[in-house]
């Protein structure tokens, strides 16, 4: 058996939940996309509108015009998929020279309560494989991951056939 690293049969989440997905989480580990953008200080506040649409706010350590360190505010709302634990997010910035963009938000796994593992591939290439994506680490606390949650979480960085690629995301009171 061989890891076929096919972004068309990454597994996510099963039974998600979205209310239990709400609230903040503190981003812990990230893969990079190119043109890297949120560095460090990242947390997402999930929020379930209304109409029980998923939104999102968030804030991150960010580089801006070659030079310039600004915390970015930053806003999602989220479109469903045929897949719960599939979505298609589209953001921008409290200000306008801030990304904006339409990316997949997959939820690889949660727990809810304590971690969770999200993926975007923004670029499948012609084998099948991710070209250009990124993923976060997620925790409710922002000290990190338990202990008892880092070995679920290192399958699941196995599994997206990222393992070894993500960096630890400091929260030093920057945002
Ligand atoms: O850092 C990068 O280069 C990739 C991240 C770009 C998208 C960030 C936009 C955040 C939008 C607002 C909040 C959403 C929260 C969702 C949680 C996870 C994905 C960022």
């Amino acid at each position: 058996w061989a890891q076929d690293c096919q972004v068309a049969n990454i597994n996510v989440m099963q039974n998600f939940d979205k209310t239990r997905y709400a609230g903040t989480w503190y981003a812990v580990g990230k893969k990079d996309p190119e043109g890297l953008f949120l560095l460090d200080n990242v947390v997402a506040q999930i929020n379930i509108e209304e109409d029980g649409k998923m939104s999102a706010t968030a804030q991150g350590r960010v580089i801006i015009l070659n030079n310039w360190e600004m915390c970015a505010h930053m806003f999602a709302t989220f479109e469903e998929t045929a897949d719960p634990a599939k979505f298609k997010m589209k953001y921008w910035g409290a200000a306008s020279y801030l990304q904006t963009g339409n990316d997949d938000h997959w939820v690889i796994d949660t727990d809810y309560d304590n971690y969770a593992v999200h993926y975007s591939c923004r670029l499948v290439d012609a084998d099948g494989t991710c070209l250009d994506g990124y993923s976060f680490i997620f925790s409710r606390h922002s000290t990190g991951l338990r202990p008892e949650d880092q070995p679920v979480v290192l399958q699941k960085k196995t599994d997206l056939c990222l393992l070894g690629k993500y960096r630890r995301v400091a929260h030093t009171g920057f945002c």
